[in-house]
């Protein structure tokens, strides 16, 4: 097991193991591009990174120690911006694996019937920083469940892990010996051991939910043992009926801030059409409050965990705390990729440019 993975210090959390690696080769780059390293050695390169990292502002790193060549204040700033350009220019970034990948079920005599399989996996959340997930069916977040109002539903959990698991249906108004609590309404499902839950979504319980592991939870859904359980209604509201319908899972564990198990610039764009209707349905499995803000453009909120608002509210900025789940509706009336990120800004920027809850509303003219 990687302990940095269940354990990580605050820095690496704030600056991300990645975000140092390709920091360091950003520096180096410039260092070459600038003339001031003729041969570049990997440790000149470090020591050149470090000498740009202690003059960048940054408050964690060691005391400066005075540098051979004094480096003026404008080819620092130049080399933090080369950083933050060096960031935003690699979105959307190529990762392996992508989570939330909507689950088609097996029918079993009308029973929709879910297989999950919870296990151990190397996940990457941005580009070369690959960490220890546990997640369903190999994918952070687990596979997105999408079902109707009254549908019978069989979910199968075969737990392949170290630890006993099992599995809450967040928002799911069940029967309680479907609750998925540990010796509260059922032993907890050991390793090598299987457990399954059937019920039938109660009418009237549509909108946007989640499933998660509810034992050693702050671990094992840290480490990405989370899902999308979304509940279709039989009768869609007028104000529901959009051209995009995004899942955005907010979590803030051992993967360090992540959307859709990602963190900037390996996030997902969400792309609309001028003139399109997007639903986003922010859930957060984290343990930190998200103000999710979107620029250029209001949101419309229309659902609160599922529950419709007894009137649609406007706001930028939206307070998203651990366990809520926000539907909101924009209307994409100005094109251009408008800045989508969590204001609370340590868990979206730093000196080495952006990283972790941020993405981007692309509106196509
Ligand atoms: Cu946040």
């Amino acid at each position: 097991m990687n302990d940095r993975s269940i354990s990580p210090d605050t820095t690496d959390i704030l600056y991300g193991i990645a975000s140092r690696r390709s920091f360091l080769k950003s520096a180096a780059a410039i260092a070459v591009a600038g003339g001031t390293v003729a041969a570049c050695s990997d440790s000149s390169a470090q020591k050149t990174a470090a000498t740009a990292r202690n003059t960048s502002g940054g408050t964690t790193a060691p005391h400066p120690s005075t540098p051979a060549t004094p480096v003026s204040a404008v080819s620092t700033a130049d080399q933090m911006d080369a950083m933050h350009e060096a960031g935003i220019k690699a979105f959307p970034a190529r990762t392996e694996g992508k989570g939330n990948q909507l689950f088609a079920p097996k029918m079993d005599r009308g029973v929709k019937v879910f297989e999950l399989t919870a296990e151990r996996v190397q996940w990457e959340t941005e580009p070369g920083k690959k960490v220890e997930a546990w997640a369903y069916n190999g994918q952070v977040p687990g596979p997105q469940i999408r079902v109707k109002e009254a549908d019978r539903v069989r979910v199968i959990l075969h737990n392949k892990l170290s630890e006993s698991t099992c599995i809450h249906f967040h928002g799911l108004e069940l029967p309680i010996e479907m609750d998925g609590v540990p010796f509260i309404t059922q032993p907890p499902v050991k390793p090598g051991q299987s457990f399954t839950y059937e019920f039938t979504v109660p009418a009237g319980n549509q909108g946007s939910h989640m499933y998660h592991s509810h034992h050693n939870a702050a671990k094992q859904v840290g480490l990405g043992l989370l899902g999308a359980f979304i509940v279709e209604p039989k009768r869609p509201r007028k104000v529901e009926q959009v051209d995009v319908d995004y899942v955005m899972i907010l979590n803030d564990g051992m993967h360090g801030y992540t959307v859709n198990g990602k963190g900037f610039p390996a996030t997902e764009p969400i792309k609309a059409k001028l003139g399109q209707k997007v639903r986003i349905r922010f859930m957060n499995e984290g343990m930190m409050i998200h103000p999710m803000h979107l620029h250029g453009m209001h949101m419309t909120v229309i659902d609160k965990d599922g529950w419709a608002q007894p009137a649609p509210w406007k706001c930028d900025t939206l307070n998203v705390a651990p366990g809520e789940r926000w539907d909101v509706v924009v209307n994409c009336n100005k094109p251009g990729v408008w800045a989508f990120h969590c204001h609370i800004l340590p868990h979206a920027e730093s000196d080495h440019g952006m990283f972790g809850m941020v993405t981007a509303l692309i509106v196509e003219a």
